[in-house]
């Protein structure tokens, strides 16, 4: 079958993540409902002086102590939603470092992990690294330099073998734009990753839940006891269970990288996932503390807003150089027809763009690389979903041969078009040459990656090569950018400008 079947993609985006039932073994879990233990994971006592079975319907301060639980209970009736609270705990005279948040249940989870290893009585280095990599990050001049820093920064934090930043297109297939790792290691920079290799509903998780730590890929999940939820029989919901045990088939991922740690951090822009910080070790299983990785996840919004700023920025200087260039079109009245002093070098330039055709005013003209049926082209064009949030007056295509807009033979070299609509039926449309791009795939994508299980069944099988795989991609240009389409807006709000005081002056009007 087709690796990359809908079917097979669907299969693997089913898999309900949120709710494995148990957790990993590097801490322990206490489900907790009205001050009573209702669920405890089955190694509750490699860490704790008592078993999960002796644990369950007890109340949690005989499991973990009066001062503790009193302080637990605090934190817990301060109201507003709990997410992920980190204490200190003294179990017994043994230092602990928990976690405790609220689940979507209603239940309190509490998560223990060991002391070792952890910043909080020690020398505290962790806040004044965050500190200095957020500096740094302020009098960064590029994105390209934030995402260095960036994993630079993570890196020194944990200690993980490669820290990577993971950068995700419109279709969220991904692309390694920044890398840091130990010496010896061959580099994953620049290769890309289809949209699978992260499901969708993984995704959605990581828009809510910002790190997760896989600290050893070959240990044994420890299930939760009971398994389900008493009275309910639910699943209990570990969305933002730091323990939480993870996908096997992402395990079988990783494995199948050579990888024996991972974690990532999400990066976020007003609540949309469009990458992610990712970090493997090798060598052995890795567990930076539930104060570091605090520290990391601080450190990632941090960086999430200044990256979404700068792009931000970026997008606005084109917009007013397209703004500019337009008013001077608009206002040198010398010469021919507005729809010809559009269609022009400069325009033409200033939209990063290989031809351009505009009808407006009841007039057209082209400039540059334009197919010769443009005008059945750009209808076609129009026929097309527009583009979401610029209130369907954008449309963009990449490939018209995937599309299926034919355009006239000799002009094989045009690959798409971005066309905004403007008052009166007119059109501004901006063409570009097909790219030759070079991709490299971390992995071949044709690669058949579909498993077949004991029933029959097929299901979606990460794969199992992870050299760099060139792969060219034919008929498509260079993709229209969120900076494209911003750009072909500012035209546009010129343009109605315009023609508004034009309109006036023509009825002389007063307005
Ligand atoms: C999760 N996949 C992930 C995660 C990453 C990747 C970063 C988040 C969990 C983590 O931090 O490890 C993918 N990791 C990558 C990529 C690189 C990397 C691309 O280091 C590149 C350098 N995965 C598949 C297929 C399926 C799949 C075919 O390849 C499904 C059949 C599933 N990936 C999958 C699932 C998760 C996942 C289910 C969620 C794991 C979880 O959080 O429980």
């Amino acid at each position: 079958p087709d690796p990359l079947a809908p079917e097979l993609v669907a299969g693997c985006e089913a898999e309900p993540i949120h709710i494995p039932g148990s957790v990993q073994r590097r801490g322990v879990m206490l489900v907790v409902e009205d001050g009573v233990v209702v669920q405890a994971s089955e190694n509750l006592h490699e860490l704790l002086p008592c078993s999960a079975e002796g644990a369950v319907g007890q109340p949690l301060a005989s499991v973990i102590g009066p001062a503790a639980a009193d302080i637990l209970a605090t934190e817990a009736s301060t109201g507003g939603p709990l997410a992920d609270s980190l204490q200190h705990l003294m179990v017994d005279g043994t230092p602990y470092l928990a976690a405790l948040h609220r689940s979507s249940q209603g239940s309190l989870i509490l998560e223990v992990e060991p002391m070792q290893g952890s910043n909080w009585e020690g020398p505290a280095s962790v806040f004044p690294e965050t500190h200095n990599v957020l500096r740094d990050a302020a009098a960064a001049v590029s994105s390209e330099q934030m995402y260095a820093l960036a994993a630079a920064g993570v890196r020194r934090l944990t200690g993980f073998d490669r820290v990577m930043v993971y950068v995700f297109d419109r279709d969220y297939n991904g692309r390694v734009v920044a890398e840091d790792s130990a010496a010896g290691l061959d580099s994953f920079l620049d290769l890309h990753f289809p949209a699978s290799d992260i499901p969708a509903q993984a995704r959605a998780l990581y828009e809510k839940s910002w790190i997760r730590l896989i600290s050893d890929v070959n240990e044994e999940p420890a299930r939760l006891l009971p398994h389900r939820r008493p009275g309910t029989g639910d699943p209990t919901d570990l969305t933002f269970a730091t323990l939480r045990a993870v996908s096997p088939v992402h395990v079988e991922y990783l494995r199948n990288m050579g990888v024996r740690a991972s974690m990532s951090v999400s990066l976020l822009d007003e609540g949309r996932l469009w990458g992610l910080v990712a970090c493997h070790h090798y060598s052995g299983a890795h567990t930076p503390s539930l104060d570091v990785r605090a520290a990391v996840e601080t450190l990632a919004a941090g960086l999430s807003q200044r990256l979404a700023l700068r792009a931000a920025a970026d997008r606005a200087d084109r917009a007013s150089d397209v703004q500019e260039a337009l008013r001077e079109l608009v206002e040198d009245r010398r010469s021919a027809p507005l729809a010809q002093r559009l269609a022009a070098p400069r325009l033409l330039r200033t939209l990063d763009a290989d031809g351009i055709a505009v009808e407006v005013d009841g007039h057209s003209a082209v400039h540059g690389l334009t197919p010769a049926n443009h005008a059945e082209v750009i209808s076609a064009v129009l026929g097309l979903t527009p583009e979401p949030r610029f209130g369907g007056l954008v449309y963009t295509c990449e490939s018209f041969a995937s599309a299926g807009i034919s355009v006239s033979e000799a002009d094989s070299g045009v690959a798409g078009a971005l066309v905004v609509r403007l008052p009166d039926s007119g059109t501004l449309a901006l063409f570009r040459r097909e790219a030759q791009r070079e991709v490299s795939w971390g992995g071949d994508p044709s690669e058949k990656r579909a498993v077949t299980e004991e029933d029959g069944t097929q299901r979606l099988g990460p794969r199992r090569s992870f050299a760099a795989w060139r792969e060219r991609v034919t008929g498509s240009c260079r993709p229209w950018g969120r900076e494209d389409m911003e750009g072909a807006i500012a035209s546009r709000r010129v343009l109605v400008e315009m023609l508004f005081h034009q309109l006036r002056s023509e009825t002389g009007a007063a307005v």
